[in-house]
């Protein structure tokens, strides 16, 4: 079935249920702090009807034969949490769990749509909570429900869900995998920190891993931009001709002008390029900036620091210009960073943005909000368990600056080495050119961005939920998810994995690009021969290593 091509799998041996798909077959098996909200069968090529979830409202399509359940789980006296199981008929013998994306309060049910088209019993929590990605007044003054968002939902779904898979097919899941991006990342990473045993394999995209400074720099980042009023402010409408000035000087720095921007650290830019000459009296038809609206250029492309330049988080990259509008394009900055503020970490929503400053960072900090944060760079245990840890990050991401990535692996890299652990054979990271938030590229950069990451099946083509892995090449070398299991499973570290990127991003059309992404800190090299547009005529390098 789905994996006949993918040799290092086992075949598919379906397994008679041990019950039925029932709601009291399932309460039977479960402590008296869980309860079933439904359990049904759907056949084969069914649509899973989601009702009404505020988060992730679509309902996926062409399913295959499965068990769907909702399990209510009671964290506390003030707080409860969700989840949602998809038990395929045809098991892969394998468990699965997604994440969720910004706050959002609710079961992904698109990614949960993706992992059991691949065969894994898969789960998703809705994180105890009931909100859109960028509502957080559901935190004021709730320190329950954000340890339930911070990671005890997580970790008590995987374990809840593992009891309940192991009950409904009479056996033990043979691995156990996580996959998520943004806040899904961050829930794999934190969640190995804390239970090192709970994942044989993580793929964690775009980790909005330090939390504290994440939402608090996204209030900075959107201030640089306010008010509208000022002279500094860039309109959006100006931020096609940055990027487009970014793409002229910086993709031929790489040595291929081909729109790719293949690592934006390395482009000299020259942002005075963009000055506007005397008297313009329409700077859009121009496309030209102002002094002051440069100087604003200047703090985004440059890391947030405080004093004696301690950072506090980095910089958004050249290249990004394009997803601009959701932190910069606002009268405000993004709730995802003033309402964490005023939520989480003050408890006043009277307060300000304007009145932003570095003590708003330590107070963050020091109250670290749900213990949210997956600040723990001392992944040995994860190690020494065998687990695996996948990571990327688009270098076009305008949400979650790639250098928070970057930190993170070097922290990493730096906490373990002193003690004798090396990184290769257990954690890679993949920074991804071109690549917007965890899917997706600008249309006139057109970068190879999917290889079936988190968000990203259920980002293309039609009939949501009926995608998965990466269509016509379904393989270990393409796809994230089936290179982390060869890894995991066989030993198989993935030395690159190839993005794919078709026209106008529909799979049915023709693949306009496939490139290999590289483990940091290599970077794809076009070996001057052949196709571009090839796969095979790039190599992973590292200039003067
Ligand atoms: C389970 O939780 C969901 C979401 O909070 C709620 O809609 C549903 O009524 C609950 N069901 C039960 C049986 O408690
Ligand atoms: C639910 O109850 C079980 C068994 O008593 C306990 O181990 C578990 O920690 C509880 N879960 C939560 C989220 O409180
Ligand atoms: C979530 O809240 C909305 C109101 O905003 C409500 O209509 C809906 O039933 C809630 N969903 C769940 C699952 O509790
Ligand atoms: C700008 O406009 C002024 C007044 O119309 C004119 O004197 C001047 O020559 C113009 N400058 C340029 C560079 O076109
Ligand atoms: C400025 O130019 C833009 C783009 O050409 C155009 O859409 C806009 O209407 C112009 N504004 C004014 C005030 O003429
Ligand atoms: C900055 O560095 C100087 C020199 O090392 C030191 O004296 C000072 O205390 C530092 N200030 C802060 C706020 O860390
Ligand atoms: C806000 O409330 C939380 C508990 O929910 C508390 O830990 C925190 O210290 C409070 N913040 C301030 C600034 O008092
Ligand atoms: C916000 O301001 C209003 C009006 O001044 C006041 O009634 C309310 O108590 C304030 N809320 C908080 C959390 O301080
Ligand atoms: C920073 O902001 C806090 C909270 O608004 C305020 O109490 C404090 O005085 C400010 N500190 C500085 C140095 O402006
Ligand atoms: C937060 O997590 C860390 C481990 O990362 C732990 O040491 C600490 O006790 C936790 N704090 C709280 C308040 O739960
Ligand atoms: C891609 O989209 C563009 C713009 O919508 C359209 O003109 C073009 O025909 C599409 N190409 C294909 C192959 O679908
Ligand atoms: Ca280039």
């Amino acid at each position: 079935m789905h994996f006949n091509n993918v040799s290092y799998l086992v075949p598919l041996v379906p397994l008679a249920a041990a019950f039925n798909c029932t709601p009291s077959a399932f309460q039977s098996i479960l402590p008296s702090n869980a309860s079933v909200a439904y359990a049904y069968t759907l056949a084969a090529g069914s649509t899973f009807n989601v009702g009404y979830d505020i988060a992730y409202p679509t309902s996926p399509q062409k399913l295959p034969a499965l068990c769907a359940v909702q399990i209510n789980v009671t964290s506390s006296p003030s707080s409860a949490f969700s989840f949602g199981l998809f038990l395929p008929v045809n098991w892969n013998n394998r468990f699965l769990a997604v994440g969720n994306g910004g706050f959002a309060g609710g079961i992904n049910w698109l990614d949960m749509a993706a992992g059991v088209q691949y065969g894994f019993a898969v789960v998703s929590t809705d994180t105890g909570h009931n909100s859109t990605s960028g509502d957080l007044s559901w935190a004021l003054n709730q320190p329950q429900k954000q340890i339930d968002w911070g990671y005890r939902a997580i970790h008590g779904s995987v374990v809840l869900s593992k009891q309940v898979v192991q009950a409904y097919y009479s056996a033990t899941p043979k691995f156990n995998y996580y996959s998520g991006c943004s806040t899904g990342g961050r829930q794999g990473i934190r969640d190995i920190q804390l239970y090192p045993e709970d994942f044989d394999g993580v793929l964690a995209g775009a980790p909005a891993w330090w939390t504290s400074h994440l939402q608090t720099w996204t209030v900075k980042l959107g201030l640089y931009n306010l008010p509208t009023t000022a002279a500094h402010h860039i309109p959006t409408a100006l931020f096609s001709a940055i990027g487009a000035e970014v793409l002229r000087q910086c993709d031929p720095q790489d040595g291929l002008v081909d729109t790719i921007i293949s690592d934006p650290r390395r482009c000299d830019f020259y942002p005075e390029a963009l000055l506007c000459t005397a008297n313009v009296t329409n700077q859009t038809a121009a496309g030209c900036l102002t002094a002051a609206q440069i100087g604003t250029l200047y703090q985004i492309y440059n890391d947030y620091v405080e004093t004696n330049q301690t950072l506090v988080f980095p910089h958004l990259e050249l290249g990004s210009e394009a997803q601009w509008p959701v932190l910069l394009g606002g009268s405000a900055p993004s709730t995802l960073g003033y309402q964490y503020v005023q939520d989480l970490v003050l408890n006043d929503t009277n307060w300000s943005f304007y009145d932003f400053n570095y003590s708003i960072v330590q107070l963050a900090d020091q109250i670290q909000p749900g213990n949210a944060t997956a600040y723990d760079f001392d992944l040995t245990a994860f190690h020494t368990r065998g687990g695996k840890l996948l990571q990327y990050h688009g270098l076009a991401d305008a949400l979650i600056a790639p250098g928070s990535s970057v930190y993170f692996y070097k922290e990493v890299l730096k906490t373990l080495l002193p003690k004798g652990i090396t990184l290769d054979s257990w954690y890679r990271f993949f920074l991804v050119p071109g690549m917007q938030h965890c899917s997706g590229t600008p249309a006139n950069i057109n970068a190879p961005w999917y290889f079936a990451g988190a968000n990203q099946a259920g980002s293309i083509g039609t009939n949501p939920g009926s995608v998965y892995s990466v269509p016509g090449f379904t393989d270990a070398k393409h796809d994230a998810l089936l290179a982390l299991m060869a890894w995991v499973e066989n030993g198989m570290a993935p030395d690159s994995i190839i993005a794919t990127k078709w026209i106008n991003d529909t799979i049915t059309n023709t693949v306009l690009r496939q490139r290999p992404l590289c483990p940091y800190p290599q970077q794809a090299v076009y070996l001057g021969l052949g196709d571009p547009n090839e796969a095979s005529n790039w190599q992973c390098g590292r200039f003067g290593m």
